[in-house]
């Protein structure tokens, strides 16, 4: 039977296991990436595991979440990753230089490698015919030290794309299509390729929006074919050679195929609080915006910034509307400059902000009390934008720029004529910015700069046989990890200081979680569907471990989260009765007994002392998930080997 374009990749990196859906495989990973938000934590781990340079064919530490330096804090952890990097082989993006997954798209990402990321996004590299994960510090850690990536082997599901976007409907508009119709889990466990003669229509920077959110479906990654399209990317960025051709056998078998006209698409949006709320454009027609903003890892290319301009051009913004803009990455923000666009964007009245995610992760740029924002980024959790009672939307750049313009939501196809805008045939290349690693020979002399707001590693404690712990916080279906351990440019300084991100802990649900878990010593958590879903941060799971938490009990886990839980040394236990988890009530005393021999039958039982009633939880944990639970984490485990 033939093969699809991620089973190809695959095959060519496995390393152990083997490809039936469902099953454990280990991928050899040829390049890694991280963020400055994730990457602290993550060189501290590679640190603890003594190798002197990376055993990957390329990494990259980016710099671009914690770029409003309020203290000391972002500062100094810049200066660490930088040092770091230096000494181990790492090249190293600085501040300024742009948007991680942009940046690695235009100038690192080769088609048919395999890549993972210390962010969620890190699938934009499908765009380019990668096969690119997002995953835990620790996961990236062990990456750059040589070692596999482990996943469950994910099914395989097509969307077919015939015909062509009409003007004013976009890649974005694809993307919040497919949330529509499978909504934020509806990916979960599954690699999404893209096929169809409506792929031939769309260029590299449209095919990686639609990868990057991807995520928002909870897909293990998501894949574009490698064809003459990307060649001519490659070529405009001088990397022709990076080209291989990639698609799919004509009989390879897909467990679902889903298929999209573009030509019957309209312009949409997603409504708060979920970027699976998608309504059309027009169904919102007339409602009062407050703020714009253009940019993050989703729509910030070139292309997306010189339609911005040109819609912009010789127009004023409305006077009640804030707009920002955001460049992906100091190349697109160059090239605006040279061909004048940057002058029609300025002449609008919008605010530039420098390359980075910016308001994305609420790094500034917070909406007003009850703001309506619409935004062209890729997630609007409760919360995430630093305004707790913002409405936030997701949009395209041009329903964006339609919004800026009237000061109310507008269907963009009212703008009139779409100027037509083609991609340049060189794109402008000065790596300057990157920074090359020192020699073998140098990197001995190299000293790794830490500054006071690097803390210890929390301790991890090994899973015994028994767990006796209160249920400290019961939540509901959906849980993101920006509702467990918050973002935003107060908390975000503090990814390395665990004690200090403690007190966020769970904020957007019960602030007064913190305290509770503390005073507890040891907790469980009870969540619904999709816990974890969203970003990769491991903080989500390390924080809750330096609070106590030893399980979490849940009707189903993000992919991702699960991970980052075991690597913590966390248990991470599902209802096999999900109608269990309406019994269980918050302040319960929970019992979880036989727990290692549970775990080998893949069925532990929970106690409820308080009503005296019992459920049957299933694990299905792998014999090297079982370790490193035992152990008290992929650390600890990592230790024993
Ligand atoms: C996000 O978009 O939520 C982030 C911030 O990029 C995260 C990473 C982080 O929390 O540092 C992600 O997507 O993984
Ligand atoms: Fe940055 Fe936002 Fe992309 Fe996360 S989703 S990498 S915060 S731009």
């Amino acid at each position: 039977m033939g093969m699809t374009i991620a089973q190809k990749i695959i095959k060519n990196h496995l390393v152990s296991g083997e490809m039936i859906p469902g099953k454990e495989i280990a991928l050899r990973i040829d390049q890694t990436l991280t963020q400055d938000a994730t990457g602290t934590m993550a060189y501290l781990e590679f640190e603890t595991m003594g190798i002197e340079r990376v055993r990957t064919e390329l990494s990259v530490a980016y710099i671009d979440h914690n770029t409003l330096q309020c203290g000391f804090e972002n500062a100094d952890d810049h200066r660490y990753i930088q040092s770091v990097a230096k000494k181990h082989g790492i090249r190293f993006s600085r501040p300024g230089n742009g948007i991680c997954h942009q940046v690695h798209l235009e100038r690192f990402g080769v088609p048919g490698k395999t890549l993972i990321g210390s962010d969620s996004h890190t699938p934009t590299g499908g765009g380019i015919g990668m096969l690119a994960f997002g995953a835990g510090g620790m996961d990236v850690a062990v990456a750059m030290g040589g070692g596999a990536y482990y996943i469950t082997m994910p099914k395989m599901f097509k969307v077919n794309l015939t015909g062509k976007l009409r003007p004013f409907v976009t890649a974005k508009d694809v993307s919040l299509e497919i949330l529509r119709i499978l909504s934020v889990k509806g990916g979960v466990g599954a690699i999404i390729e893209w096929g169809g003669e409506g792929v031939k229509t769309l260029s590299v920077p449209e095919r990686a929006t639609i990868t990057n959110m991807g995520t928002e479906l909870g897909a293990t990654t998501s894949i574009f074919p490698s064809d003459e399209i990307t060649r001519e990317f490659l070529k405009a960025e001088g990397r022709e050679a990076d080209w291989v051709a990639l698609e799919s056998d004509a009989d390879a078998a897909y467990d679902r195929i889903i298929d999209i006209d573009l030509d019957t698409l309209e312009p949409l949006i997603a409504c708060p609080h979920s970027p699976d709320n998608v309504k059309k454009v027009s169904e919102l027609k007339g409602v009062k915006v407050d703020q714009v903003c253009i940019g993050s890892c989703t729509n910030s290319s070139l292309m997306d910034m010189l339609k911005v301009a040109a819609l912009l051009k010789g127009r004023t913004i409305d006077p009640s509307v804030s707009l920002s803009i955001s460049p992906g990455s100091k190349q697109v923000l160059s090239m605006l400059a040279s061909s004048g666009a940057l002058n029609d964007i300025l002449a609008s009245g919008a605010r530039v902000l420098e390359c980075a995610c910016g308001p994305c992760i609420g790094m500034g740029f917070s909406p007003n009390s009850a703001g309506v924002s619409l935004r062209t980024f890729n997630r609007n959790f409760l919360g995430r934008s630093g305004t707790a009672d913002a409405g936030v939307h997701l949009v395209s750049p041009e329903t964006a720029v339609a919004a800026a313009l009237t000061g109310t939501v507008t269907d963009p196809r009212l703008l009139g004529e779409m100027p037509e805008i083609a991609m340049p045939e060189a794109f402008r290349i000065d790596d300057t910015a990157v920074i090359l690693p020192a020699s073998p020979e140098e990197a001995k002399d190299v000293e790794v700069v830490r500054g006071p707001n690097i803390k210890p590693f929390p301790q991890s404690k090994a899973v015994g046989d028994t767990i006796e712990a209160p249920l400290t916080l019961k939540v509901g279906d959906n849980i993101t990890t920006d509702h467990i351990m918050p973002a935003g440019a107060k908390i975000l300084p503090y990814r390395s200081n665990i004690p200090h991100l403690s007190q966020f802990c769970f904020g957007v649900c019960d602030a007064s979680f913190p305290e509770r878990a503390k005073a507890a010593g040891e907790s469980i958590v009870v969540g619904g569907s999709n816990y974890g879903q969203g970003s990769s941060r491991e903080h989500a799971a390390l924080v809750p471990m330096y609070l106590g938490v030893r399980a979490v009990i849940a009707k189903s886990f993000a992919r991702i989260h699960v991970a980052n839980l075991i690597n913590a040394g966390i248990l991470p236990l599902t209802f096999k009765n999900p109608d269990d988890y309406d019994a269980l009530s918050q302040g319960d005393a929970l019992a979880l007994k036989s727990i290692h021999a549970g775990m080998d039958a893949g069925e532990i039982v929970l106690e409820d002392l308080t009503t005296g009633k019992s459920f049957p939880l299933a694990c299905d944990f792998t014999e090297r998930q079982k370790d490193m639970l035992k152990a008290g984490g992929l650390l600890a485990y990592t230790a024993t080997l």
